[in-house]
């Protein structure tokens, strides 16, 4: 992910030093961080939570009830930079909810970076799954030659503890987890993000550090990963895959197609037999989405899920409760940090053709 602008001279004019990395006590005094010229009303939502910064929620139901599983932003003083190290994230909090709208309740640290043994920094997007009785929760996370690797722990509740494998996935890369359990019970592991993600450094089976950010805009555009997960749920059961997104024409977007093509952050859900791959366009700042016949695709481009937030971007997952849609993201409301994020949910709509209605995370006239 990202990715400065003004921030990295608002930081360097601040001398912004490095604090205690290790600090967790910052971050809960959000609240009182809180901008004095924030004006709440003009957000379609509120933060989740007000303790903690969090980010990244990937929703799910478990037993009727509904868990967040979100990154912990923490302010570590790391400079801004276009490798997204000012994310230092260590450990993971869960949320939970009986209803959208409910109390939500904070489960405390579920995984801490220190109990993950081949981690070394940066514990960015996570995801959950179920099978069996056992919770699954995945995470991308620096390896010791600073490549991201994904990783999964498991547990017997769904807040957690959760206790790391020794090893990450065998195979994995890059970052932003996604399981979808289909309705034969096949999971899918979809993953991925470009820039400070590393996907465009893994053109080939081998890590390529030289590779630039930027690819040339007549390329097609890189996809998100895909792989079948293993009956245990702990490996990849088979190669990993390219996703292909089309445009309305057939033919591949290009990279030079920002405003539609795969940045990071994807999601699937399915409705009325249909796979809805959805994900954020990173440097234009949208959440958009393409469907296909099948989890593997190829996946044709549809449109806008979500304007830019308040942040430099934003991060999403979609599930259903009590037979309304939801969509769950983050913005910076709480402390206009790129890095500091909060947590939202709001409803998502569709038209009678099973299209999603965009929505405006900030109120008109803003
Ligand atoms: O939280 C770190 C990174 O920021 C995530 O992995 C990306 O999706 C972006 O939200």
């Amino acid at each position: 992910m990202r990715y400065s602008r003004s921030y990295l001279l608002l930081s360097a004019v601040l001398g912004l030093a490095a604090c205690d990395s290790n600090s967790t006590k910052q971050p809960e005094t959000a609240a009182a961080t809180t901008p004095a010229t924030a004006d709440s009303t003009k957000y379609l939502s509120q933060p989740l939570v007000r303790d903690i910064y969090t980010a990244d929620p990937s929703a799910h139901v478990f037993n009727g009830k509904i868990y967040v599983y979100p990154s912990h932003d923490i302010e570590t003083g790391m400079p801004e930079n276009d490798n997204g190290d000012h994310f230092a994230m260590r450990d993971y909090h869960i949320l939970s909810m009986d209803s959208v709208g409910g109390k939500v309740t904070d489960h405390g640290v579920a995984l801490d970076i220190k109990d993950i043994p081949w981690a070394k920094r940066q514990l960015w997007a996570p995801d959950a799954a179920f099978k069996n009785g056992t919770y699954y929760l995945y995470f991308p996370v620096k390896d010791r030659q600073d490549i991201f690797r994904i990783g999964v722990a498991t547990s017997t509740s769904p807040t957690g503890p959760f206790k790391a494998e020794l090893q990450p996935i065998k195979g994995s890369y890059s970052i932003d987890p996604a399981v979808f359990t289909d309705t034969d019970g096949k999971a899918y592991m979809y993953f991925g993000g470009i820039w400070g993600g590393q996907l465009q450094r893994w053109r080939t089976a081998q890590y390529d550090s030289t590779v630039t950010p930027n690819q040339p805009a007549q390329e097609v555009a890189i996809g998100p990963r895909v792989a079948t997960m293993s009956a245990d749920m702990k490996e990849f059961a088979g190669p990993v895959k390219e996703l292909q997104i089309l445009g309305k024409d057939g033919k591949p977007l290009l990279a030079g197609d920002t405003e539609k093509r795969f940045f990071e952050g994807v999601w699937m859900h399915k409705y009325n037999g249909k796979y809805y791959l959805s994900y954020s366009t990173g440097d234009t700042h949208l959440l958009v989405y393409a469907t296909g016949d099948s989890p593997t695709g190829p996946f044709t481009y549809q449109g806008v899920l979500m304007e830019p937030v308040q942040g430099w971007t934003t991060h999403h997952s979609i599930i259903e409760k009590d037979g309304k849609w939801y969509i769950f993201y983050h913005d910076t409301q709480l402390s206009d940090k790129t890095w500091l994020r909060n947590v939202k949910v709001t409803e998502l709509k569709r038209n009678p053709d099973g299209s999603i209605r965009t929505i405006q995370p900030m109120k008109k006239g803003e």
